[in-house]
């Protein structure tokens, strides 16, 4: 499906044919237009300075500082860490290595969580190789880095138009010591949606080759049949699985008995049968209070063999307090951000941890000069993200009352102000809390979460409250995520669905109560090989596939711009965000060894058709470029 030209030809490559097969075969002078990268990233750089780039306000290229580095030997080879436990001892032997320990492991969440829950997931991969080799070497005593899945796949391909598997590829070889880990969705792997079982395992298997060695499996229902799958994938693959259980409600009040330390341990003990390594507890909205993580861990420990891992949100403020106390009650590892990435809706510091369990009877395994010196380095970077900031400004106990996952919040508020209802946010909040009850009371986090964001923006918008849902529902169309969600399609809710409201919700539609990957057809991939082929006219990567598989609009316009622009990761980040001043100059390397010096000399006036000529220098010689201004 791909060119078949001179330089591609098999026949004419091996040079068996005679010359009438160059006569009868006119394809083989067919040669694409291609445009040299330095002129592909000269395009993307006209563009973003005179349009700007989409949710970031459009003003004048700030200046920003430097980002401090530290100052790292580069001929000293990182310490052997966690990655070569596993690599040597395997995974039960990693398993019997945490029990071991006496101190508190940290997993630093600076390349996932944190800048999903502060940035909108919009930390790019050119700011975390930066700081990745010293990170190899200042880390090398964490337990591990989360630093893929969760949103950060699919904002890899929608938004920073980069590759999320070269992020990894390359974090990998940088840090050759410590363990990574990702976010799995469950039966959803890293998007909102059922996917078939043959596309999460080859998802699991593809991302253990490719570098992760932990698996942070969860169901946004809490539902255990939505979990097998990818603990078994991820078993088989030689790699860790570490099954998590959302934390939601409160263990302490004894008005929401629907999760009580029961039904943990009655989870924990289902999740270890299915062949966890590792259980997590995963409070993705920052809902676990101190008193309670006590009593969780405590009463997990008792349940469970496994080692314990724990995660939470710092949206309250209470953060550190709860970890003590987790600590105290024999926690083995502790999900951190670095100080300056830390906080609100991201995880607790490490650096403030560590202060504040000095002196105590369990020491936190870090050194606090390494976490500082990091620290530095992201507080500098997170400049240039300024414009996906939250906005949230001080801690929000208010979290316990709506229960909003770290990750939902700005999201929720963007969504909301894109349907006329930013000042009514207050109101949605209120309403995020009632619809969850008026759901039965259900574990909320992607994509569950989402279905309760969707519901409470259509009640607000509507101006509908629990008793016209039901009394007018017949005649109510709900969105798309709320049907899907009754149906069954994101998995069985603890103590099934509302009856009354389920009927009105799915009218003549049938509900399942099956796993839904027992019911949607393989991923055909050899197929799907030939379709990405033909639509993308190259030969593709089973990388590439996958990603088709799990987002096939999102990887088409990546394609596409990856056609017109080039590798434009390769950019620094303010100069991906804002484009290059006037009379500014900017070396690229775009590859190992080779590097484009690049300078913005002026732009021309608009012309009748709306486009400017810009006038560049590229590596010393004078480049012009006409380009559309969308302004
Ligand atoms: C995700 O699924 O991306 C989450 O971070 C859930 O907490
Ligand atoms: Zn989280």
């Amino acid at each position: 499906p791909f060119l078949n030209n001179v330089v591609t030809h098999e026949k004419f490559l091996t040079g068996a044919f005679d010359t009438s097969f160059i006569d009868t075969t006119p394809e083989l002078f067919n040669f694409p237009v291609r445009k040299d990268r330095g002129t592909k990233l000269l395009s993307y750089i006209g563009n973003v300075t005179l349009n700007g780039f989409p949710g970031v306000e459009k003003k004048a290229k700030p200046i920003f500082v430097q980002p401090s580095m530290p100052k790292m030997d580069p001929f000293i080879v990182p310490l052997a860490g966690t990655k070569q436990i596993l690599d040597t001892q395997g995974a039960e032997g990693l398993v019997k290595w945490i029990q071991a320990q006496e101190d508190v492991l940290l997993t630093d969440t600076t390349f996932r969580d944190a800048h999903q829950s502060l940035l909108a997931t919009r930390v790019r991969s050119q700011d975390m190789f930066q700081i990745a080799d010293a990170t190899a070497q200042l880390l090398h005593n964490f337990f591990s880095l989360e630093m893929w899945g969760g949103a950060t796949f699919d904002v890899a391909y929608r938004f920073l138009k980069e590759d999320p598997w070269e992020r990894l590829a390359k974090l990998r070889e940088q840090v050759p010591n410590v363990l990574f880990q990702m976010l799995l969705r469950g039966a959803n792997a890293v998007g909102y949606t059922n996917y078939p079982d043959n596309l999460i395992r080859e998802f699991i298997s593809e991302s253990a080759a490719s570098g992760i060695d932990v698996f942070r499996i969860f169901d946004s229902l809490n539902w255990i049949k939505g979990m097998e799958v990818a603990i078994d994938a991820a078993r088989q693959s030689g790699k860790i699985a570490e099954a998590a259980i959302c934390y939601t409600g409160d263990i302490l009040d004894d008005t929401r008995a629907k999760y009580s330390v029961q039904y943990y341990k009655d989870m924990a003990r289902e999740l270890e049968a299915a062949g966890a390594h590792i259980l997590a507890i995963k409070d993705m909205a920052g809902l676990l209070k101190p008193e309670a993580a006590y009593r969780l861990v405590s009463e997990l420990k008792e349940t469970s063999s496994l080692p314990i891992h724990l995660h939470t949100h710092d949206t309250s403020g209470n953060g550190i307090y709860l970890y003590a106390k987790a600590i105290e009650a024999g926690v083995d590892i502790i999900d951190t951000a670095l100080g300056s990435m830390a906080g609100l809706t991201s995880q607790p510091s490490a650096n403030s941890l560590y202060y504040a369990m000095k002196g105590s009877q369990r020491k936190v395994r870090a050194d606090i000069e390494a976490l500082e010196k990091l620290s530095y380095y992201w507080e500098d970077v997170r400049h240039y993200y300024k414009d996906f900031e939250s906005g949230m400004m001080s801690p929000h106990s208010e979290i316990y009352v709506h229960e909003m996952p770290g990750g939902q919040y700005s999201n929720l508020q963007q969504q909301a102000k894109a349907v006329g209802l930013g000042d009514r946010w207050e109101e949605v909040k209120r309403m995020y809390s009632r619809v969850n009850l008026l759901f039965g009371d259900i574990v909320k986090v992607t994509p569950s979460s989402k279905v309760v964001g969707d519901m409470a923006l259509f009640m607000v918008q509507n101006e509908l409250d629990e008793q016209s849902v039901l009394t007018r529902g017949q005649t109510i169309d709900f969105p798309d995520s709320v049907i899907e969600f009754f149906q069954g399609y994101l998995g069985q809710p603890h103590g099934g669905f509302p009856e009354a409201l389920q009927k009105v919700v799915l009218k003549d539609r049938e509900a399942i109560t099956v796993r839904p990957g027992e019911l949607l057809e393989p991923i055909h991939f050899e197929q799907l090989e030939a379709v990405l082929e033909d639509k993308l006219n190259r030969p593709v990567t089973k990388k590439d596939i996958l990603a088709y598989a799990l987002y096939p609009k999102v990887f088409e316009e990546y394609a596409k711009t990856v056609d017109s622009f080039g590798n434009i990761s390769v950019l620094d980040t303010p100069t991906f965000l804002y484009g290059l001043k006037l009379g500014e100059e900017i070396e690229v390397e775009i590859e190992k060894g080779k590097t484009l010096i690049i300078k913005l000399v002026s732009i021309g006036e608009p012309q009748h058709d709306g486009t400017r000529v810009m006038y560049f220098e590229l590596n010393g010689q004078s480049r012009e470029l006409v380009i559309q201004d969308m302004t």
